[in-house]
Order: C-alpha cells, then structure tokens, then sequence
C-alpha cells in the first residue's frame, strides 16, 4: 500500500548514440543507487513492459523500409504510453528511483533530428503520454561518432536503427547537443570518448549531486 508521507522517487534517464556505452553505465548507476539505500528500478524504451517490449521488436527488427516515419513515431509513443502508465509511474509513486535507458530525448533525437519528424508533432503526443513527467536527471553520453561507429562496427549490425547511415548519426548527436543545451539544468552532458573508469567517475558527480 502507498504511505501518503512517501517522496517521489526520482527519474535518471540515460540518452546517447548507439553504442556510447548507455547499457554499461546505466548499471552502474543503478549499483551505486542500491549501495545508497535506495530501491532501483532499471528499465529502458522502446520496452519496459511485456506489450511495450513487443512493439520494441517491431520498432527494431522490421525490415528497412517497412516501418514509415510517422509509424515509428506513433509506435515509440504507443510503447511509451505503456511504459508510464505501468512502470515509470508507479515506480516514483512508490518512492522508488527509476534508471530508464532512453526516454522522449531520443524521440525528439531519432525521430525529430534523424528522420526529420516535425516537431510540433512530437510535442503533441508527448503532452498526450506524458502529462508533464520529466526525468530529474538525463546523462547525455556523448562521442565523436568515430568513436561510436567503431564500438558500433566491433559489435555488428543488429537493428534497424544501427544499420542508418552516418549523416543519420550525426543529426541525431547534433539534435541531443541542442537539447542539451535548451536544457542544461536537466541535461548533463558526459563526454564518452574516454575510458570506461574516467565516464563513471564523472557520471559519479551527477549522481552524488542528485543524491544531495
Ligand atoms: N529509439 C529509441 C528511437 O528511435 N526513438 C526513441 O524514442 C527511443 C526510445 C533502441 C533503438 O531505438 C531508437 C534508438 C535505438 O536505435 P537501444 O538498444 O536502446 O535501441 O540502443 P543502442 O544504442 O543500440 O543500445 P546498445 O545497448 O546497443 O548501446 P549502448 O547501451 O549505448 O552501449 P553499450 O553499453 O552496450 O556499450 C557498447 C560497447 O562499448 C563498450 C561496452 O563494453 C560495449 O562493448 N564500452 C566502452 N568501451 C570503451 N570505453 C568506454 N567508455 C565504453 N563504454 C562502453
């Protein structure tokens, strides 16, 4: 049962390329949440929930070409609108602290800034979905897409989405900076390019900020 004195719990989410390393460091955060006390709840999008999870398949692994962009646009919401109102919600009501891998940035990055999906358009469902949610914090992890193509080339092709091209990528980063910047007090951006030890420990900083 939800006691009425518990806080809200906070929301992370973790933005970047393919390949930036968002899965890797998304663990940690939730590891070092958990060493603080906190109760972590890890998810990610497209996903999250069973249905969700099962759009995420269509999303990724359709065929190039069978999936328009306003489809695209409508299933990442039809995802999302399961998403919150089953997991990202509760979870906060709960006084939980939620870690999402990718959120409404990358829609606003891939749908918005990649395909070239208006954005008056993706402001619109996301009224709709969101009703004003907001993460409290979003790690923006980024790298020159040498960097990410070469994480991206040693791993392989595996969707829809990696197989775009690299102008593709670069209006995706370029679309993330921006909000960054629009943003700054949400969006933190992490330079990516370093080792694995040099991005934890600034993303260490984030996170004890938050903790404070
Ligand atoms: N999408 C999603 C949209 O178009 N719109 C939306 O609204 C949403 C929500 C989802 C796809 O859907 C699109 C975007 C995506 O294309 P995904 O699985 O979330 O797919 O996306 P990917 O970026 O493909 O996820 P990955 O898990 O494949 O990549 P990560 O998480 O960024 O990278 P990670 O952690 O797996 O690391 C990759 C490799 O690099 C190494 C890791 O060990 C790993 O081998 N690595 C490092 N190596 C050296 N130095 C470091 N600092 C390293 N960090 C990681």
């Amino acid at each position: 049962m939800t006691d009425q004195a518990t806080p809200r719990g906070r929301f992370i989410t973790m933005e970047g390329s393919e390949g930036v390393g968002k899965t890797t460091n998304l663990q940690f955060v939730a590891d070092y949440l958990r060493k603080r006390g906190r109760t972590v709840v890890v998810t990610r999008e497209p996903g999250g929930t069973p249905v969700a999870e099962r759009i995420r398949d269509v999303l990724l692994q359709s065929e190039r070409g069978t999936v328009s962009d306003p489809c695209e646009l409508l299933l990442m919401f039809a995802a999302r609108a399961a998403h919150v109102e089953q997991v990202i919600e509760p979870a906060l009501a709960r006084g939980d602290w939620v870690v999402c891998d990718r959120f409404t940035d990358a829609t606003y990055a891939y749908q918005g800034g990649g395909r070239g999906m208006p954005d008056e358009d993706i402001d619109r469902l996301a009224q709709w979905v969101l009703k004003g949610l907001q993460p409290d914090l979003t790690i923006l992890l980024d790298a020159d897409p040498a960097v990410t193509g070469a994480r991206r080339a040693a791993r392989g092709i595996s969707d829809r989405f990696e197989a775009e091209h690299a102008a593709f990528f670069a209006r995706v980063r370029a679309r993330y900076l921006d909000i960054a910047r629009a943003e700054p007090q949400r969006v933190r951006v992490v330079d990516a390019s370093g080792t694995l030890d040099e991005v934890l420990a600034s993303i260490t900083v984030l996170i004890d900020n938050l903790l404070d």
